[in-house]
């Protein structure tokens, strides 16, 4: 889906990564792979933004988005409870709201690494924008509110086992936000000064610390846009082709504790010949354990 983004052409995503070959990557894997087929999005042009706008807050196609994540969610806890892993594609990074909630045992906690250029932790009281995808993480964490209503809180998971990896666009208050919380924020001058292996295994061992399971969520605008031209909101300065992929090397070297996985904002329309699905779906591989020796 796109509503959580002013840039159309998101929604693309999962056809361009089928397309650029996922299901063979895990065919050389050996491993099986469903392919569970879209969720239905309503089209943005037949629905207002501002539909059910409290005072106080901006969170646009807030129910839209509510839906969506709501059948995301449903989809996700469905393929755990069939002893399967589910690899969600989008699509926005919303969407996350609602793959948390699925991948979030109630009776169990979940910790997140969330590769990402930007924080995703607005709310509806700080946004610019009133993109949703600017508000995922803050949301899932129970920051904000809209109006009256709970704002897609998943209470299994707790800031402490939440790592954000990859930061260089961060609004002001939205920063304020990141350095009150208990959340661990590694930026990209962190990487420069540390590495990503370093920096991606201390994400690992802090989201997985006294925790059940792990959820990643990788937006590809994690990566320098040389490399990943095709997505909503490209900023440069991110991670190498290299870099990435020993990254997913570090989260494959985790398999058991992983629980969940997802890959978004790739735009199509953006990209340069499919190169952003295609470079998702070889950082799948990694993270699902393809070696060359
Ligand atoms: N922080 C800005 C921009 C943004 C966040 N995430 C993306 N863009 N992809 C906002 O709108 O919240
Ligand atoms: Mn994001
Ligand atoms: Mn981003």
């Amino acid at each position: 889906m796109d509503l959580g983004a002013d840039r159309r052409g998101v929604d693309m995503g999962p056809s361009a990564i089928r397309y650029g070959g996922l299901a063979d990557q895990f065919e050389k894997l050996g491993t099986s792979c469903i392919d569970s087929g879209d969720l239905a999005v309503p089209r943005p042009e037949e629905r207002d933004p501002d539909a059910d706008e409290p005072s106080g807050g901006r969170a646009k196609f807030r129910r839209e988005t509510e839906e969506v994540c709501e059948d995301v969610r449903t989809a996700v806890r469905g393929t755990i409870d069939d002893g399967e892993f589910p690899l969600v594609l989008g699509g926005d990074h919303s969407i996350a709201i609602g793959t948390v909630a699925g991948a979030a045992d109630p009776d169990e906690s979940l910790g997140i690494v969330w590769f990402d250029a930007h924080g995703d932790f607005n709310t509806p009281q700080t946004t610019p924008s009133g993109n949703i995808h600017g508000m995922s993480l803050a949301g899932i964490l129970g920051k904000g509110s809209f109006g009256d209503e709970p704002w897609a809180h998943t209470p299994a998971v707790s800031e402490e086992n939440v790592v954000l990896v990859g930061l260089r666009d961060v609004d002001d208050e939205e920063r304020e936000l990141i350095n009150e919380s208990d959340v661990t924020a590694y930026t990209m001058s962190d990487i420069d000064a540390r590495s990503v292996p370093t920096v991606v295994d201390e994400a690992i061992d802090i989201a997985t610390d006294g925790t059940d399971a792990i959820h990643v969520s990788l937006d590809l605008d994690w990566l320098d846009p040389t490399e990943a031209p095709g997505v909503g909101t490209p900023v440069r300065g991110g991670v190498s082709y290299r870099e990435a992929h020993i990254a997913m090397e570090y989260v494959a070297e985790r398999r058991d504790q992983l629980r969940s996985m997802e890959m978004v904002e790739v735009n199509p329309i953006l990209d340069d010949h499919n190169r952003t699905a295609e470079l998702a779906c070889e950082l799948a591989a990694s993270a699902f354990g393809k070696v060359v020796l």
